[in-house]
């Protein structure tokens, strides 16, 4: 550079950036707002984004505050001013919206979702501007979502900025759009036709102003330009454009070229007004009911993930980087397609999908039920439009969806007031306007219903036949039925609606990352039971050639306020924690769907295991994932020599030793994996013991990470050994424990049992008893199977003696706690004489319970 020009930018930068930049400019305003709750004297300093929800949202009290609050700050703007016309523009707020600047209303918005602007051009003023913002997330029965499996984060959850434009400039104003729609309706590999729409606001038209659209390459070289004088200038006029390009270079998963437009609008005189840059795609794509997707004209199958947009601690408040890094993980998983569920989401991820080459739906936030409110329809259209309009120009966009499982919830004709056939008319006719509001935005892109695995309701209904692709969320193996039903279940969907293509837009099981078990079974949450469910589903989706792929529920773990069991208040069928680490089912489907090198040793977060000694060691499997054909796994040193990889994965014994173990993994191809295990061991040899940590009634491990213990599952009693006397595994709690964050510690437990006994030598010890009285959770309607529930038992009273004494008198858990609350006793316990420990059980009335034990001695 040289002095003059490193001047000249100096100087620019002075003025500040609107004197450099393009006529518009945006600017946020997230910092150093004033928030208060209506109602309250209490106000905070909060930055944007930010709700109000992310404590109460996970506590154990029940439900998280709904209601209207307030934010407010003063805003200088001066020399910005001139000329301009000024908005305010807000990525999402949850859910009702309104501004006022300056005493005045700006305007109102109703949606959590969409993104939306006010107009303030004629209630600012130079220098101190006064902003104040009321935003409500009552339940409200015209604004979707009624209810669904996830929380209602209220708040300003994300960015807000300041948006200042010419006078005459680029329409914003139609649907908070970027005013410029681009579509290729035709494409092959020697040509592709370009459509460019652009929107205008020309309040003061001059004569003889022109348009004009610049097109770049994937490389930024220019390769068409389109000049259109604008004949009738006026205050909103619509111009479409077209434009022809030779041997385009696809869009496509593999390779997400991206192509740019830069338009300009130009005065009398050439002289620049407004420009904007924009983004598209060139690719094809069809879904086809008997042979499934095809992208640019050769078959793909859609495999990847459902997302929800929080994390945990944060609620739905979300800094930039997390979106991107989100839509990382599923790039590196393999996966090549996203369901934005169940709502439009952060621009920056469907941003995030086309430059990483992820195809992508997105739907309103229609769940469960519509709502009874004569304007609920107009306000789901409302936001059909938006969604359209705000996200069309995506190359990854290639479903819009509508009506999440619509009509699982039947309480508008169970108590309603109306029959079940009026109230599927009334969704039926809602389902249609939003459909045609749709098809009438966007004829480029098919729509999609997911409906839930009672397909009846939906032929029944008539709703089936609406969009172009039906997506069914199926659950066989965990909430209702087997793995096995899978494929057959997908054949009578594909023979009931003919003519449809089909998606599965769900598919998962839950488990707690702290959860291990070497027997899975349905519904004890544990990691081991996840993965078999996804390694059982996939072959099934890849082999049906008419289905058009499938996406997991859900990429992370999310907040879903009323849930218990296995992490309360969250939903845990995330293939990522909802701090976005890894579970093995995540590992699985990088092995398996992933190109690049790979191997990972299983459990990669499971620091801490823990068994019993048998001939010096312990053996226990471990699950290897990696993408190579074969894999060596070595142990301390030692190779367990090479295994062929099935699958994705190749599964070891591995002989832990007590301590720290080191487990490396290697592969021809060069990948490689290192893990260190700290196995707490249970010495055979019963004179050396020092601690242990059962649960009972449950085949589960559970890392207890906090505390730094592993609790292992129950065994029966041998002389010599430990374990239970008599018993039997009970009904686990689906309900969230009051009073701990180790709700696995209290939600099994052994019924009946007479005693917990072990031999351990001589000294002194703590027994910690872990009880709760456990009853069935709150209804959630996504239990579709019909579970034994724990249905609590009023009135069990028995006592407890250690070694003889008696240290729990006619105990009785529910009348001194409650249900479903922890209770953890600790009792200092001398052992003498070679007689070991044993803690006995006495029923005085109904059985006897005991959930978890832990045994410390101490000296
Ligand atoms: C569903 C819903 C989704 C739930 C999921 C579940 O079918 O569409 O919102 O979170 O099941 O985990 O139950
Ligand atoms: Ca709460």
């Amino acid at each position: 550079m040289t002095k003059r020009v490193t001047y000249i930018f100096i100087l620019l930068t002075l003025l500040g950036w609107p004197a450099m930049a393009a006529p518009g400019y945006e600017r946020s305003i997230n910092d150093g707002w004033q928030f208060r709750k209506e109602g309250s004297a209490v106000t905070q300093t909060v930055s944007l984004p930010h709700t109000w929800n992310a404590a109460d949202a996970m506590d154990d009290e029940p439900g998280y505050w709904r209601g209207t609050a307030w934010y407010g700050k003063t805003i200088p703007i001066n020399d910005e001013l001139a000329g301009r016309k000024v908005f305010v523009r807000f990525e999402g707020a949850n859910q009702e919206v309104d501004l006022y600047v300056n005493g005045s209303h700006a305007g109102k918005h109703k949606g959590g979702y969409t993104a939306f602007i006010f107009d303030i051009t004629g209630l600012i003023r130079n220098g101190a501007n006064d902003f104040k913002i009321k935003v409500d997330n009552s339940h409200d029965e015209a604004i979707p979502p009624m209810s669904a499996d996830f929380t209602f984060f209220g708040g300003i959850y994300r960015d807000v900025s300041l948006v200042f434009l010419p006078e005459n400039h680029i329409s914003i104003e139609h649907y908070a759009s970027s005013g410029i729609y681009i579509s290729t309706p035709a494409v092959s590999k020697e040509e592709a036709s370009v459509q460019i729409e652009t929107r205008l606001s020309l309040p003061s038209p001059e004569k003889k102003m022109t348009l004009e659209h610049a097109i770049f390459d994937p490389k930024g070289r220019q390769v068409a330009s389109i000049r259109q004088n604008i004949r009738k200038p006026a205050a909103e006029i619509s111009l479409k454009a077209e434009a022809r390009i030779s041997n385009p270079r696809l869009w496509d998963v593999d390779s997400p070229e991206m192509y740019s437009v830069v338009t300009r609008l130009l005065g009398k005189d050439g002289q620049e007004i407004d420009s904007r840059r924009s983004s598209f795609g060139i690719r094809s794509f069809r879904f086809d009911p008997e042979k499934g997707f095809f992208l640019n004209g050769r078959p793909l199958k859609l495999i990847g993930t459902n997302r929800h947009q929080d994390f945990r601690g944060l609620g739905n408040a979300l800094p930039d980087g997390m979106h991107l890094s989100d839509i990382r993980l599923l790039k590196d998983m393999g996966g090549n397609f996203l369901r934005i569920s169940h709502y439009p989401q952060d621009h920056l991820v469907a941003d995030c999908c086309d430059r990483l080459g992820i195809l992508a739906s997105l739907e309103i936030p229609v769940v469960n039920r519509i709502g009874s409110a004569a304007d609920f329809s107009r306000n789901c259209v409302e936001m059909a439009r938006e969604m359209v309009y705000q996200n069309f120009n995506h190359p990854s966009m290639i479903i819009w969806a509508y009506m999440n499982e619509v009509l699982l919830d039947k309480s508008p004709f169970k108590n309603g007031g109306m029959t079940k056939e009026e109230y599927h008319a009334k969704v039926r006719s809602c389902a249609s306007e939003i459909d045609a509001a749709l098809r009438e935005a966007d004829p480029g892109r098919p729509t999609m219903i997911p409906c839930d695995a009672d397909r009846k309701k939906y032929a029944e209904s008539g709703l089936g036949e609406i969009p172009d692709i039906l997506g069914f969320n199926l659950y066989f193996g965990w909430y209702y039925g087997k793995f096995a039903s899978l494929g057959p279940a997908l054949d009578k969907l594909h023979a009931s609606f003919p003519g449809k293509a089909l998606f599965v837009s769900e598919y998962g099981a839950d488990a707690d990352a702290r959860l291990h078990s070497f027997e899975p079974e349905r519904k004890d949450y544990s990691c081991g039971y996840a993965l078999l469910f996804h390694q059982n589903y996939l072959p099934v989706i890849i082999e049906k050639e008419y289905l058009a792929g499938a996406a997991v529920w859900n990429l992370n773990d999310f907040y879903s306020e009323e849930r218990g069991y296995a992490v309360p208040h969250f939903n845990c069928k995330g293939l990522v924690t909802s701090d976005r680490t890894p579970k093995d089912s995540y590992w699985f489907y990088r092995a398996t769907l992933g190109k690049a090198p790979f191997v990972r040793i299983g459990g990669s977060d499971w620091k801490i295991r823990g068994g019993q000694e048998k001939d010096g060691s312990c053996i226990q499997p471990v699950e290897v994932f990696s993408t190579a054909a074969e894999v060596e796994l070595t142990a301390n040193g030692k190779s367990l020599g090479k295994k062929a990889v099935h699958a994705g994965s190749a599964l070891f014994q591995v002989p832990f030793k007590g301590g720290e173990n080191v487990l490396e993994a290697r592969t021809a191809d060069g990948a490689a994996d290192l893990q260190r295990v700290d196995f707490r061991m249970v010495p055979e040899d019963m004179s050396s013991f020092t601690e242990i940590s059962v649960l009972l009634g449950t085949r589960n491990y559970f890392e207890d990470r906090t505390g730094g213990q592993i609790w292992i599952p129950e065994q029966e009693y041998r002389p010599g050994a430990w374990g239970y006397v008599g018993g039997e595994k009970a009904p686990a709690s689906q309900a969230g424990i009051a009073g701990t964050d180790l709700d696995p510690l209290f939600q099994t437990q052994r019924a009946g049992l007479e005693a917990f006994k072990a031999d351990v030598p001589d000294g002194k010890y703590y027994v910690y008893l872990h009880f709760a009285e456990l009853a069935g959770g709150k209804a959630l309607i996504y239990n579709l199977g019909d579970d034994a529930q724990a249905s609590g038992t009023a009135g069990r009273v028995f006592s407890v003696a250690i070694n003889g004494s008696t240290v729990l008198q006619d105990f009785d858990i529910a009348g001194g706690y409650g249900y479903n609350t922890a209770v953890a006793q600790r009792f200092a316990v001398d052992i003498n004489g070679g007689k070991g420990l044993s803690v006995e059980f006495t029923p005085v009335k109904g059985l006897p319970v005991l959930n978890a034990i832990r045994i410390l001695r101490y000296q």
